[in-house]
C-alpha cells in the first residue's frame, strides 16, 4: 500500500510486487495429460508432418469454430503469408497500422504493399468507411485484424470486399472462442488466421491455424504449407514449410480440454480490473459486448492524458518499477516502424486515430497466473500515481533533470 509518492519504486520505494508480473503469461491446461501425449508422441516416433494430433486438433478446431476446414500452422505469421499467397492477393492490400507488426510484415513479406488505414476510435478495428477510401486500381485484398478479440465490421467489410471484388482476409490472432453475431469468429471472409503463439489465450506453445469454408482455398493452403506437396513425389505449387508439429498439437488438445476454465479466469480479472478502475478519472478499460463471446485475455486501459495529468508512458514507467510488465501494445504503430517508415513516409496523414491510439493503450497482465490480490495492487499503485499526478510530475521532471545535469 502506498501512502506517500516516496512510496512509489519508481522513487525510490519498495517494488509492489517482488516478481515480474507479464503480460502474456502463458495459460496451461493439464500437466499430467500434456505429459502421457508426449509420451504418446515418442511411442509412436511420429513427430510432424500431418500426424495423428495435428489431424486431431485439426477436427476438434473446425468442430468448434463451426468451418469446413482448419489447417494447423507453425504459427500465424507464415499463416497470414500463405493465405495471402494462396488467395492471390498482389499490388496493395488494406490493412491497420494498429496492430502487431506481423499483420503487415505478411503483406510486405511478399513485396504487396500493406496500405496503412485508419481505424474506428470505439472498436479499434478498420473503420469501414476509411477502407472504401483507400481502395485504388492496384487493392486486391483487405486484411482485417479482430483486435482484442473484438471482431471486425465484418459486414460492412464484406460488403465493400463484395462490390469491388477483393479477398477478404482476417488476421484473427486474438480472436480465438470469440464470436460476432453469436456465430464463432473463423468462418468470415476467405479466410481467418488464428495464432496460438504462448502468449495467447489457447496456446500451442507457437503455433497457428487458417480456417476457411472454401475447399479449393483450403486445399491449396494445405500444399502450400507443406512446400507445395500434392502427393510423394509432385509439387504443384511454390509452397513453404507451415507445418505445425506434434508436440504443439499436444499442448492445443490438452489447452482446448481447459478451455472453460481459461475463459473464467480471465472474465473474473477482467470484472475485477474494470471495478478497480471505474472511478480512475482518465481511465477507460475497454468494453467488451456482453451478447458476444469474449476470451477476455485482453485488458487494454485507454489513458486520458488531459484527465489522469501522468502520461501512459510515465504509468508505464511506474507500473514496471513496481515489476508490473504492463505493454504499449500496439506502439508506434506499423506505419512508424521499419521499413514501412522509410517506404511510406507519409501513411501517418490517413492515420489520426491511430497516431492517437498508440499514445493511449495500455495493457495489464491476466491469465491463470494472477489473482485478485494482485490484481488490487496493480490498480492500487494506478490509483495512487494518478491520485498524486501533481507531485508525481514534478519528482519525475526533477529526475529527468538530475539525469540530464
Ligand atoms: N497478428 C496479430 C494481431 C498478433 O498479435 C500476432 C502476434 C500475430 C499476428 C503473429 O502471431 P504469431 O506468428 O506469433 O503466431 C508477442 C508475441 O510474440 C506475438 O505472438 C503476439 N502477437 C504479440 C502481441 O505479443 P512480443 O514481442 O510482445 O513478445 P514478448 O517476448 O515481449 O512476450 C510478451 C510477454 O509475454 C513478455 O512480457 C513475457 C511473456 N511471456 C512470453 C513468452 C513467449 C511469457 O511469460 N512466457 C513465454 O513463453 O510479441
Amino acid at each position: 500500500m502506498k501512502t506517500q509518492v516516496n512510496d512509489l519504486a519508481i522513487f525510490g520505494g519498495a517494488p509492489a510486487f517482488a516478481e515480474k508480473l507479464h503480460v502474456g503469461r502463458p495459460n496451461f491446461g493439464e500437466r499430467e495429460r500434456l505429459i502421457e501425449r508426449i509420451d504418446q508422441i515418442i511411442e509412436r516416433r511420429w513427430f510432424t508432418n500431418a500426424g495423428p494430433y495435428v489431424q486431431e486438433l485439426e477436427l476438434r478446431l473446425a468442430d468448434f469454430l463451426g468451418v469446413k476446414h482448419c489447417i494447423a500452422m507453425c504459427n500465424a505469421t507464415i499463416g497470414l503469408e500463405i493465405a495471402i499467397k494462396a488467395l492471390g492477393m498482389k499490388g496493395e492490400v488494406i490493412v491497420p497500422s494498429f496492430t502487431f507488426i506481423a499483420t503487415a510484415h505478411a503483406v510486405q513479406w511478399q513485396e504487396i504493399k500493406p496500405v496503412f488505414c485508419d481505424i474506428d476510435p470505439e472498436t479499434h478495428n478498420l473503420d469501414p468507411r476509411r477502407v472504401e477510401e483507400m481502395i485504388t486500381p492496384q487493392t486486391t485484398g483487405i486484411l482485417g485484424v479482430h483486435l482484442w478479440g473484438r471482431p471486425c465490421d465484418v459486414d460492412a467489410l464484406s460488403d465493400i470486399a463484395k462490390r469491388h471484388q477483393l479477398s477478404l482476409l482476417f488476421d484473427a490472432a486474438h480472436a480465438f472462442a470469440c464470436t460476432h453475431r453469436g456465430r464463432m469468429i473463423g468462418s468470415f471472409g476467405d479466410a481467418e488466421v488464428f495464432s496460438f503463439h504462448a502468449t495467447k489465450f489457447f496456446n500451442t506453445f507457437e503455433g497457428g491455424a487458417v480456417t476457411t469454408n472454401d475447399d479449393d482455398l483450403a486445399q491449396k493452403i494445405r500444399w502450400m504449407k507443406n512446400f507445395g506437396f500434392a502427393g510423394y513425389d509432385k509439387v504443384v505449387y511454390i509452397g513453404t514449410n507451415g507445418k505445425m508439429n506434434e508436440v504443439c498439437a499436444a499442448m492445443g488438445l490438452t489447452s482446448l480440454e481447459s478451455l472453460e476454465q481459461f475463459i473464467a479466469i480471465n472474465r473474473r480479472n477482467y470484472d475485477q480490473y474494470r471495478q478497480e478502475l471505474s472511478d480512475i478519472r482518465g481511465v477507460k478499460v475497454i468494453n467488451y459486448d456482453d451478447a458476444e463471446n469474449n476470451n477476455y485475455q485482453y485488458v487494454v486501459l485507454e489513458i486520458d492524458e488531459a484527465a489522469t495529468r501522468v502520461s501512459r508512458d510515465e504509468l508505464l514507467q511506474i507500473l514496471w518499477a513496481e515489476n508490473v510488465i504492463a505493454r504499449r501494445y500496439f506502439y508506434p504503430g506499423c506505419h512508424r516502424a521499419e521499413p514501412y517508415r522509410t517506404l511510406y513516409p507519409d501513411s501517418g496523414a490517413h492515420l489520426p486515430v491511430t497516431e492517437e491510439m498508440v499514445t493511449r493503450t495500455l495493457l495489464l497482465p491476466n491469465g491463470n497466473s494472477i489473482g485478485a490480490a494482485e490484481i488490487r495492487g496493480i490498480c492500487g499503485v494506478l490509483r495512487f500515481a494518478i491520485e498524486q499526478a501533481g507531485e508525481v510530475n514534478l519528482r519525475l521532471a526533477g529526475e529527468s533533470q538530475a539525469s540530464v545535469g
